[in-house]
């Protein structure tokens, strides 16, 4: 394979594989080898002519999220990537997902359960792009231009209860679809927040990146962006939203909850029990930074924690 070498670039690469580590350490990956070997052979072809939102893009940048560095070029956004459905690998290939027809169900404590397709979803909810930091538990990071909508818009149209205090994502389910779904791990992939950060104009919805539609390596046709915290909570390809009064069991944090909490907000002073989150090797040059507390968004979220400090809040 050819292998593009520039500044710094084969450091994450080589460097940025705890989370497979990890599972491989627990032997969890007994059975997904020759799935994830095979691929690495393609790149997951962008569907732009047969997605029927793709009209919708580019969407207006909202200004009030500029970022204090490049955004990264697409190409690495493009094939470096976590998608354990598809593979442990960051140069994957989900071009095997399937992302129309889609829907997303949106139930448990609303007012009504709905299942929603997903072209009507986008429509109802209008699109905006922002650009956004990406801080991966792993040590890169990288600056993404989203296109999607302010969860918030979301919860709003599914009608939630007042007793919801938790909203529990899933990703899909499909074992013939998805190599890695054979693979013993909690499956399918599933995420939380609590209501105030759900809420919080800060967590994105994105539908698209770079001025178009997602690519199945990216989480087509839906997943999250929140930027304050550790990449995993960033759920990709979502099949279901519910409303729930009990704290989602997470995949990561079933898996290993010695490493992996429920909060997971970036925090430079609290390492992983394996390495330091003080610095990050950004994707664009390769060089070290130095991490910032909530990824940079402290004004923003920083309030969402208050009395909450005896929970583990960086892990
Ligand atoms: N369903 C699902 N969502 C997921 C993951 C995954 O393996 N499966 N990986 C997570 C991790 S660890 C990261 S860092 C981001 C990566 O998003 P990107 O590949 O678009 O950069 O997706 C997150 N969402
Ligand atoms: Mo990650």
């Amino acid at each position: 394979m050819h292998v593009v070498r520039r500044n710094g670039w084969e450091i994450p690469e080589r460097l940025a594989t705890p989370e497979a580590l990890f599972l491989d350490r627990r032997g969890f990956l007994a059975g997904l080898g020759a799935a994830g070997a095979l691929a690495l052979s393609g790149q997951g072809a962008r569907a732009d002519d047969a997605d029927p939102s793709a009209g919708l893009y580019p969407a207006a940048r909202n200004p009030a999220y500029a970022l204090d560095r490049d955004v990264t070029p697409e190409k690495y956004n493009l094939t470096y990537n976590n998608f354990y459905e598809f593979s442990t690998s960051k140069r994957l290939d989900a071009s095997a997902l399937k992302i129309r027809p889609w829907t997303v169900k949106l139930d448990g404590l609303v007012e009504k359960e709905q299942t929603v397709d997903i072209d009507t979803l986008i429509k109802a909810m209008g699109l905006e792009e922002r650009l956004y930091r990406h801080r991966c538990v792993e040590a890169w990071s990288m600056a993404i231009p989203w296109t999607g909508f302010p969860l918030k818009k979301l919860v709003a149209f599914a009608k939630p209860l007042s007793s919801a205090t938790y909203v529990r994502f899933e990703t899909f389910l499909d074992k013939k679809m998805a190599p890695g779904q054979r693979s013993f791990m909690p499956w399918p992939y599933v995420e939380g927040l609590t209501m105030a950060e759900a809420t919080n104009d800060l967590t994105f919805v994105a539908t698209g990146a770079y001025g178009k539609p997602l690519s199945k390596q990216q989480g087509a046709p839906i997943r999250l962006a929140t930027p304050w915290k550790y990449g995993f909570k960033s759920i990709k390809s979502i099949v279901r939203v519910s409303f729930v009064d009990k704290r989602p069991e997470t995949f990561w944090e079933t898996l290993g909850p010695d490493e992996y909490g429920f909060w997971a907000n970036v925090n430079p002073a609290v390492p992983h029990p394996r390495w330091s989150q003080a610095k990050e090797t950004f994707l664009n040059d390769g060089q070290l930074r130095p991490t910032l507390i909530y990824n940079g968004y402290g004004d923003q979220v920083a309030s969402l924690y208050k009395g909450l400090e005896q929970e583990p809040l960086f892990m």
